[in-house]
């Protein structure tokens, strides 16, 4: 296993669509405040946004758009490593050895895959979409990654990684770092606007007020805040609550406490005089732009500069392959792969 001086941390995100406050809350905010503890590594995971179906031209425009957002969002090039999944072919070479070691059983149970196969017939859904934690776990064992900063519905892919990693360990000898995953205190779930009781996801297309997207010009963010989704509680408490009828006022104060790094003692304080939840939408609103104003502006200068994005990518999957190829060797050697020999 190759020496490492600092732990390691490794996260992506999908190009499959506008990345949400979501996104944001439970992943890109904890990667860049995390990411000078560690020697850190930020994927654009392409390979994972073909598992369902897609725009080969949206596609190219979105990796890059994401690899953008991830730099306007704090993550600095010089000290992480941002690549693209799909520049670093070791990717999909360890997720066949490790499709190999995996059950299907393991996969069948995965609640995203039943969540997003559900109620659809199997000649529509690919095997790509059973086989995603596979990737995933490749992604995340090639960089023999410490930890992995995720929002709360990846927990179970993590479980799965590290059920992996560990039987490939038994049976092949020591291989792969078993890694843990780092959620969020504070919005590693946040809800739809629109649907209080489902994850805000930026593949959702079924509304237009269902996610904050972090391009989102201000006026559009005030619109689908004051329209949240609150309830009719006639005494309008503010409270965090895992009550499902005041689903919708804690996911407010759950993004509210999230983007301002308040506990939630403080920010009870904060709203103990609010009248109504037409106060509480406000401040929301408010820590909101507030918080996407710089992210949009960053954006903007990143993207003007032709060239820039590219060129920083493919840095990155330079500095990438030269780990994943090291882990890809080890993981090759262990499960008895030949090597290629010429005579002299
Ligand atoms: P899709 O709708 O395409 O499945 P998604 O919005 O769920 O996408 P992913 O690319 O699957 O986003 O996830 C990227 C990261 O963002 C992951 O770490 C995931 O846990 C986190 N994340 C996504 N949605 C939320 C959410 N609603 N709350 C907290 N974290 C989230
Ligand atoms: N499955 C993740 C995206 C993802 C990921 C990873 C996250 C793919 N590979 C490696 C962390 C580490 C999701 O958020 N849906």
């Amino acid at each position: 296993m190759s020496d490492k001086k600092r732990k390691r941390v490794l996260s992506g995100v999908q190009p499959s669509g506008d990345l949400t406050i979501g996104n944001y809350i439970g992943a890109l905010k904890q990667w860049a405040r995390e990411q000078h503890k560690y020697e850190s590594y930020f994927c654009v995971v392409d390979l994972h946004a073909v598992t369902v179906p897609h725009d080969p031209g949206e596609l190219r425009a979105k990796t890059r758009e994401v690899a953008a957002l991830y730099l306007a969002c704090g993550i600095d090039p010089q000290a992480s490593t941002v690549f693209v999944q799909s520049h670093v072919p070791a990717h999909s070479e360890l997720a066949w050895l490790l499709n190999c070691v995996t059950p299907i059983g393991w996969l069948e149970r995965m609640t995203q895959y039943k969540e997003k196969s559900g109620k659809r017939d199997k000649e529509s859904i690919s095997t790509g979409l059973l086989d995603y934690p596979v990737l995933m776990a490749a992604d995340i064992l090639l960089y023999q990654a410490d930890v992995v900063p995720v929002g709360d519905d990846q927990r179970q892919h993590l479980e799965l990684t590290r059920d992996i990693a560990q039987r490939f360990n038994r049976l092949f000898g020591e291989t792969f770092t078993v890694p843990e995953a780092m959620i969020p205190p504070a919005g590693a779930r946040v809800k739809g606007l629109d649907d209080p009781l489902a994850k805000m996801s930026k593949s959702y297309t079924g509304s237009d007020y269902h996610a904050v997207y972090l391009l989102d010009p201000p006026n559009r963010v005030k619109k689908k805040i004051m329209r949240a989704v609150t309830d009719t509680d006639p005494e309008r408490k503010i409270i965090f609550s895992d009550d499902p009828e005041k689903a919708g006022v804690n996911n407010l104060l759950e993004i509210f406490a999230a983007l301002t790094d308040m506990d939630r003692e403080a920010v009870l304080a904060h709203f103990a005089n609010a009248r109504g939840y037409g106060d509480l939408k406000k401040a929301v609103v408010e820590v909101v732009n507030e918080t996407l104003a710089p992210i949009q502006q960053r954006f903007h200068e990143l993207t003007s500069e032709a060239g820039y994005i590219d060129e920083l990518l493919a840095e990155g999957a330079e500095r990438a392959a030269a780990i994943a190829n090291e882990t890809l060797a080890l993981a090759r050697e262990n499960m008895g792969f030949l090597k290629p020999h010429r005579r002299l």
